[in-house]
């Protein structure tokens, strides 16, 4: 079932068939976070707490001759100096990464990128932690890095990872996906085939809060408390557990408010470890937090894959296959996380939005002397990647065929009725209708008027160009079937208790690091048992607290918790149903069940309120015969297949002739996620991923010299957009529900991420047009675009 509601989206917010759960409820969390009152890592003060500094490498590569502590021992606030030999001797030189690979807590025999982890200093406080990492004296061999990943793989290029058995390259892995042959014939038989070779570079997410935890070991009942800055607490445990070897009941990991995680805050990284055995040993409370250079250094990157794209089609522009080969720079640890049996999300939407005869994708990953990562970044396990890969292949065949991109794009969509929709890499797309949403862009964006304008322009030689996207995207990772990060299976766990005066609570196994699950997920249980938000209260990010479940990342939420948080309610409902049989002496068959109360059909006037109930259930007198007293559900849902939403995005970019500058002058955003909960937080997630999008497109890249130096050490060189940089965005919506999700809920926290930079990169090469240009890579930065309107040759 599609609809396509029309109506402004103020109408459709404050529907009063919608009272109590959906709608454009404020945050619940915002009166702490704007009065400043958040509480986030940093500002867990335990008594006694030491504070740790971590030494890091200064090079690329070299092998660790010496490490003198002594003079950093002899500092008189300094409370333990560790190094990789002494983790070495508890067994915990090495964890392992979300992809199976290790990765070094501190370097024991080699370091591998610029930043690794080398020793730590546990101190009084934390200028001191700093000051002694000063007296550490290392002795590095300087060994040859590998730093172009084209080079990776060349015969005699240094082996970065000889601590691997036999390992002789820096090869990671080869994968590969859809039918070779089949798409092989279908390009040769097509009329048109075009090639293009795409850059997506390394970027950071850069959230405010860098990364941290302060760990709390009891000695005397052999506790680990663990605050973190995780966006997944339950799988982080577990992990620990298999690591550290203590006792998972033992531990407890705290995800306190968190400053935006943008899939950086998916790993565990060596800090973490760190801080764990630094209160191990010293027995106190050990707090460890990054200072920016070292977020942006060392923690998980995001993309750098270097993409060859084809495209195949008839000369009237239907679309027949498309074939890509990728690169992947996986740094110096393969850190992705990637579910086992799940290759990459690249996989499942490379294909797009379109009704292809073949596909096929190889992607080759290799080591290099960088920093690990690679999930980061609103992603959705590669998706982004994919999406720009296939918007971009379809602009240079528009280019080719000299078709209008949106003509062309819409000739080739999957067509309603084709939906759910086997695609030629085996992934099933849930649902969508995609014509309504691109033809709502165009109106928005008033697309005619503005190639009519564009004509004009360009007869008087200025540079307007106008690029659009349509995307579908993969999001709400499982089924555990498919899914599972490290062998744990993507399923979530939610548990909800209404308590004797009607006031609930429901604890949920994903985490919010800014994304307003303290207000939606009360949204989507007061729509299911008719207690208004404001009387449920989300318990979230303790372990302690909550059911397992695997976390916030994929855009999961909404399609694994969300409905895990539908589905338990509509539980507590059905045994608020017996009790109200009870309470009214009807049967079960003739109650009627109306937005926060039961009454008798075809008598309104007798009814009792989910509250009533709610007393009943807890107190004095019987309960109907096999009904036990409480109330309240635990489930575990596992989903039934992945979410797919979609979006058509325009940007209209004006490129100055004497500078390059490229400014985004308009960008029009219509999304569908189906049901929508919460519209305003989910405006507020699509200008955040919006704005990533310009970012990404215009001036972010994490960029390295020949030697491996990082360039991009502060936000000095790492350029992230402002509101300067961006313009008010123009966003609109269509709904298409999920078939098989309870509520009908698509994710949509990685979408304008997602989906925003090929319309950026699209609208400026079509403002480039007249140079002759069919393609330019990002960060399309004033020098670029220079360059590309000179036609020099691009950088690698
Ligand atoms: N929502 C809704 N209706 C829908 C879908 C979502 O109202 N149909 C609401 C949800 O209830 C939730 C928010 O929108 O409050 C995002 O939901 P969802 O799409 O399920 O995504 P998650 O909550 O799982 O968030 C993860 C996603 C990811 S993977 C990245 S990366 C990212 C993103 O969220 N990181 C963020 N957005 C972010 N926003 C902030 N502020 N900070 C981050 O770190
Ligand atoms: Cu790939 S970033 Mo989000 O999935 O946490």
């Amino acid at each position: 079932m599609t609809t396509v509601d029309q109506r402004p989206a103020s109408e459709f917010e404050n529907n009063d068939q919608k009272p109590v759960g959906h709608g454009r409820m404020l945050r619940k969390e915002d009166p702490r976070f704007i009065r400043g009152k958040g509480r986030y890592c940093d500002d867990v003060q335990l008594p006694g707490m030491l504070h740790l500094a971590i030494l890091r490498s200064p090079v690329a590569h070299a092998r660790i001759v010496s490490i003198d502590t002594s003079a950093a021992e002899a500092h008189p606030k300094v409370k333990a100096v560790v190094t990789g030999a002494a983790l070495a001797e508890m067994g915990l030189a090495w964890m392992p990464t979300l992809s199976g690979d290790v990765q070094a807590v501190l370097a024991t025999d080699k370091v591998r990128f610029q930043g690794q982890e080398v020793a730590f200093v546990v101190a009084e406080d934390r200028y001191a932690a700093r000051d002694a990492l000063e007296l550490i004296d290392v002795e590095y061999d300087v060994l040859e890095p590998v730093i172009d990943v084209r080079r990776a793989l060349d015969p005699g290029a240094p082996v970065i990872r000889d601590d691997l058995d036999g390992k002789e390259n820096n090869h990671v892995f080869d994968w590969e996906t859809g039918d070779e042959a089949a798409t092989e014939a279908v390009f040769a038989a097509a009329d048109v085939a075009v090639t293009q070779d795409i850059v997506y570079p390394r970027v950071h997410p850069a959230p405010m809060e860098t990364c941290g935890s302060v760990a709390d070991y009891d000695r005397i009942d052999g506790r680990l408390t663990l605050w973190s800055t995780t966006q997944a607490p339950h799988a982080h445990r577990t992990l620990y557990a298999i690591v550290a070897g203590l006792p998972e009941h033992k531990i407890r990991v705290i995800a306190p408010d968190i400053g935006g995680g943008f899939g950086g805050k998916v790993p565990i990284y060596p800090g973490y470890v760190c801080s764990i055995v630094a209160s191990i040993v010293t027995g106190k409370p050990v707090k460890w937090m990054e200072d920016r250079s070292e977020n942006l250094t060392s923690t998980g990157f995001a993309r750098d894959y270097i993409m060859r794209g084809e495209i195949a089609a008839t000369g009237d522009g239907r679309i027949l296959a498309i074939r890509t080969n990728v690169l992947a720079d996986h740094g110096a640890f393969n850190g992705v996380a990637a579910p086992v049996k799940y290759p990459a999300g690249f996989f499942g939407v490379f294909t797009g939005s379109y009704d292809l005869q073949a596909a096929y994708c190889k992607m080759t990953a290799v080591h290099t002397n960088k920093a690990p990562g690679g999930v980061a970044y609103a992603c959705s396990f590669r998706i982004t990647e994919a999406v720009y890969l296939v918007e971009r292949l379809v602009d240079c065949l528009a280019y080719e065929l000299k078709m209008d991109p949106v003509e062309l794009r819409v000739k080739n969509f999957i067509q309603p009725e084709q939906f759910p929709y086997k695609t030629k890499t085996g992934w099933v797309y849930d649902s969508g209708d995609y014509e309504p949403t691109m033809r709502k862009a165009m109106e928005i964006a008033g697309y005619d008027e503005l190639r009519a304008e564009q004509a004009e322009r360009r007869a008087r030689g200025e540079l307007m160009g106008i690029g659009v996207c349509f995307f579908t995207e993969a999001v709400g990772a499982g089924p555990r079937k498919d899914m599972d990060i490290l062998g744990l299976g993507m399923a979530d766990g939610c548990e909800l208790r209404v308590h004797p005066t009607g006031k609930a609570v429901v604890r949920l196994s994903v985490q919010s690091q800014g994304q307003g699950h303290e207000t939606t997920f009360a949204q989507i249980v007061a729509e299911e048992i008719g207690i208004p938000p404001a009387d449920i209260d989300v318990v979230h990010g303790d372990t302690d607290q909550t059911p397992f479940g695997l976390g916030t990342y994929g855009s999961r939420s909404t399609p694994v918790s969300g409905a895990a948080a539908a589905l338990v309610a509509r539980k507590v409902r059905d045994k608020a149903r017996l009790i109200a049989s009870g309470m009214l002496e009807v049967s079960v068959a003739d109650l009627e069940w109306q937005k926060g109360s039961f009454h008798v059909k075809g008598d309104p006037g007798k009814s009792v309120t989910i509250q009533d109930i709610a007393m009943r259930a807890h107190g004095a007198g019987d309960l109907p015969e096999g009904v036990e007293g409480g109330l309240e559900a635990q489930i575990c849902y596992n989903p039934e297949n992945l979410t797919y939403p979609h979006g058509a995005y325009i940007c209209v970019v004006d490129i100055d002739p004497g500078t390059a500058q490229v400014k985004v002058r308009r960008f029009i955003a219509v999304d569908d996620c189906g049901t929508r909960i919460n519209p305003m937080i989910i405006e507020g997630q699509v200008h955040g991923g919006l704005t990533d999008g310009v970012g990404m497109a215009l001036m972010e890249m994490i960029a390295f010299d020949e030697d491996g130096n990082c360039l991009g050490g502060s936000l000095m060189d790492y350029l992230i957009p402002t509101s300067l940089e961006v313009p008010d965005w123009e966003t609109g919506f269509t709904v298409t529900p999920s078939p098989h999700h309870p509520i009908g809920a698509k994710g949509v926290g990685e979408s304008a991420t997602v989906g925003s930079p090929p319309a950026i990169v699209n609208a400026v090469v079509d403002a480039l047009k007249p140079f002759g240009i069919r393609h330019a890579d990002m960060p399309l930065t004033p020098s670029r675009v220079w360059d590309a309107m000179r036609g020099a040759p691009q950088p690698p």
